[in-house]
């Protein structure tokens, strides 16, 4: 129990969140003493001005080293200025989260290989449609078993990876314009494996001397993940699990079920929460819940592996990522499944003050204190079936005193694939199209990204996304800023009340939400997908369409990744929180100014979403005056 006052417990709840559940469980947090991500936020202030700045450098031992000019310490011990170390610190913050969504999209790819050698535990071809399409992007031969296909696809797939080809096949998806630039630039990436190896070359000690020349292959290693890494996961998962189309569910803490097994299934790769899902239906594991006293096994999704559960099988979400601590403080969560990306390594010591158990499934993601059962293609129906089991028979150990379930969930409705949406305009993007050139939409915003608390939680998204709107601006979202907007209700074809009267008319008349749910994180390339469709709609480049990302609450490099691979496409981007690189003018102009003259898109950096959506409209504008629309 803490002594914290009520007035301060007040305080700190209000401007830690929006999320009204969140703020009633943050509430319980504090007064039981469950640490959360915002105290130890606070336990790190101040934080340490120069890594803030991009200024320091601990690459090698003859440092580590510092930038401050003001005592004349003006290049590192190798002679680094201060563009070069905020140039390399960013374009390895980059390549990390490159890396991170390629690695991903790897392991699919090898399970749609495992799964065309028939040597997969449970797996099966969910779209062969799909899968027959792909393939023949790829000329390889259709007229055999999917299975067949599969193979060949996939091994496809794998070798854009490590491709001698000198380019990758998935770019070729992008509108000529576009695909002019990047070669014209110099950025089209070669493989996806070697523009991230090549980067964490440049940035050894005594290889990437010039700002400029890192940063620019930064573009290149991300355009290597959204149109490559990234767009092999989506794509891979459609064709193994299903295309989304639309769905509608729940989201929010109070998914929680008080008389069910509560199982979260928390982190990204699909691959392994979809099996979770098919051995928490069986009958057995159903009849094992009732004999230990559930009426049932309530799923709950959380992060990207959430999003993609909440996509194809309208599984309900307990949130985004700043839930994760939240959703076991419930008391009432018997187990959270894990694989990797975004799950905060104290999450056992969290789960310790409570029954809930922690399982980790992957070797790259082992983590202390938790249960570890390896999950791999190969042994996913009996590995699914253990951790399932070990859920349900925790159930019994709940201490019924310590459920705080804080409320009622708010509806949503999700599953807006590219497919998706073309169907629901009728089968061409034509009818938006027009709604754009009409005016009546005056163009569309990819709003992604995590959580960070430098931001309230769930405040920089829900703000900009209403702004927008309200503007007749159509928001596409993908990852924890889509589970932002579910929370706040925006989520549902109700919401078009709060868009202006444009983009009012065309949701209702279509019957779809304001703000269009596209998936996880990975799926951020299902926006470069509809843009590289509207463009070559218009006979344009995606630098040309009316259209800019945001990402108001982005923490990961990951999210740097995403947002370097939008501006390098053609789209505005604008960042809420600061990147680590204020400490040098020069990066900053560059990505702020420069880049306009080499991919005729930039970024820009504004933590106030409201100022934010000003910007962007304005963005809008222009576009559509240089289209003469
Ligand atoms: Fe992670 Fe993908 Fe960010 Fe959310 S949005 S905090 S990266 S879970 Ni991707
Ligand atoms: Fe210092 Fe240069 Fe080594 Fe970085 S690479 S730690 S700046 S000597």
């Amino acid at each position: 129990m803490s002594l914290m006052n009520p007035k301060v417990i007040h305080e700190k709840v209000e401007e830690r969140t929006i999320d009204e559940l969140a703020k009633k469980t943050i509430e319980h947090c504090l007064k039981e003493g469950i640490e959360t991500v915002w105290d130890r936020s606070e336990m790190q202030e101040p934080q340490c001005k120069w890594c803030s700045t991009g200024l320091s450098c601990s690459r090698c031992t003859m440092g580590p080293c510092r930038i401050i000019p003001e005592r004349n310490r003006v290049r590192g011990v190798c002679g680094a200025d201060a563009d070069l170390i905020v140039a390399r610190n960013l374009l390895d913050m980059l390549t990390t989260g490159a890396a991170a969504h390629s690695d991903h999209g790897r392991e699919i790819a090898e399970t749609l290989l495992l799964v065309g050698k028939g040597e997969s535990s449970g797996y099966t071809i969910k779209d062969t449609e799909k899968l027959f399409a792909i393939a023949e992007e790829y000329n390889i031969p259709t007229d055999r078993a999917a299975i067949e296909v599969a193979h060949d696809l996939a091994l496809a797939f794998l070798d854009e990876f490590g491709t001698i080809k000198g380019e990758l096949e998935l770019c070729r998806r992008a509108p000529d314009a576009t695909y002019a630039i990047w070669e014209e630039a110099g950025i089209l990436p070669r493989g996806i494996d070697r523009e991230i190896v090549e980067a964490m070359h440049r940035v050894h000690m005594g290889v990437g001397a010039h700002y400029a020349n890192m940063l620019l292959h930064g573009l290149r290693t991300a355009l290597g993940d959204g149109w490559g890494g990234s767009m092999i996961g989506t794509e891979v998962s459609d064709i193994l699990f299903g295309t989304p189309t639309p769905v509608e569910s729940m989201m929010n803490l109070g998914v929680i079920k008080e008389d069910q097994v509560n199982i979260t299934l928390h982190g990204h790769n699909p691959m392994l929460s979809e099996m979770i899902v098919e051995a928490a239906e069986s009958e057995v594991m159903q009849a094992l819940a009732k004999k230990n006293g559930a009426t049932g096994i309530n799923l709950i999704g959380l992060c990207c592996t959430g999003n993609e559960l909440l996509m194809r099988r309208g599984i309900p979400m307990a949130g985004n990522h700043f839930n994760q601590e939240l959703v076991i403080a419930t008391g009432a969560l018997d187990a959270m499944i894990v694989d990797y990306q975004c799950i905060f390594p104290s999450l056992p010591r969290t789960a310790s003050c409570f029954h809930t158990k922690i399982i980790s499934t992957s070797q790259k993601a082992k983590i202390p204190g938790s249960y570890y059962v390896e999950f791999s293609p190969e042994n996913a129906t009996e590995a699914a079936e253990t951790i399932v089991m070990t859920a349900v028979e925790n159930f019994k150990n709940r201490i019924p005193e310590r459920i705080f379930i804080p409320g009622k969930p708010v509806a949503v409705t999700a599953g807006f694939s590219v497919e998706a949406i073309t169907k629901a305009l009728g089968g061409t993007l034509q009818p938006l199209v027009d709604a754009i050139a009409s005016g009546k939409i005056r163009g569309a915003v990819g709003i992604v990204g995590c959580n960070n608390p430098k931001i309230k939680h769930d405040y920089g998204h829900v703000t900009l996304a209403k702004e927008l709107i309200k503007h007749d601006i159509l928001c596409v979202e993908t990852g924890c800023a889509a589970v932002a907007s579910g929370k706040a209700g925006l989520l549902t074809p109700d919401a078009c009340f709060l868009a202006g009267d444009g983009l009012k008319g065309i949701c209702k008349a279509v019957g779809i939400p304001p703000v269009l749910h596209m998936g996880s994180c990975v799926d951020c390339s299902r926006i470069l997908v509809l843009l590289a469709a509207l463009a070559n709609t218009l006979g344009v480049g995606i630098h040309q369409l009316p259209v800019a990302g945001a990402a108001p609450e982005w923490y990961s490099q990951k999210a740097v990744s995403i947002g370097a691979y939008f501006v390098a496409s053609g789209v505005y981007t604008v960042l809420g929180p600061m990147p680590n690189i204020s400490g040098s003018p020069a990066v900053i102009d560059l990505l702020t100014n420069g880049l306009e003259g080499v991919v005729n898109a930039k970024f820009a950096v504004e933590p106030d979403p409201l100022k934010a959506a000003e910007l962007i409209i304005t963005h809008i504008e222009e576009k559509r005056k240089a289209l003469g629309i």
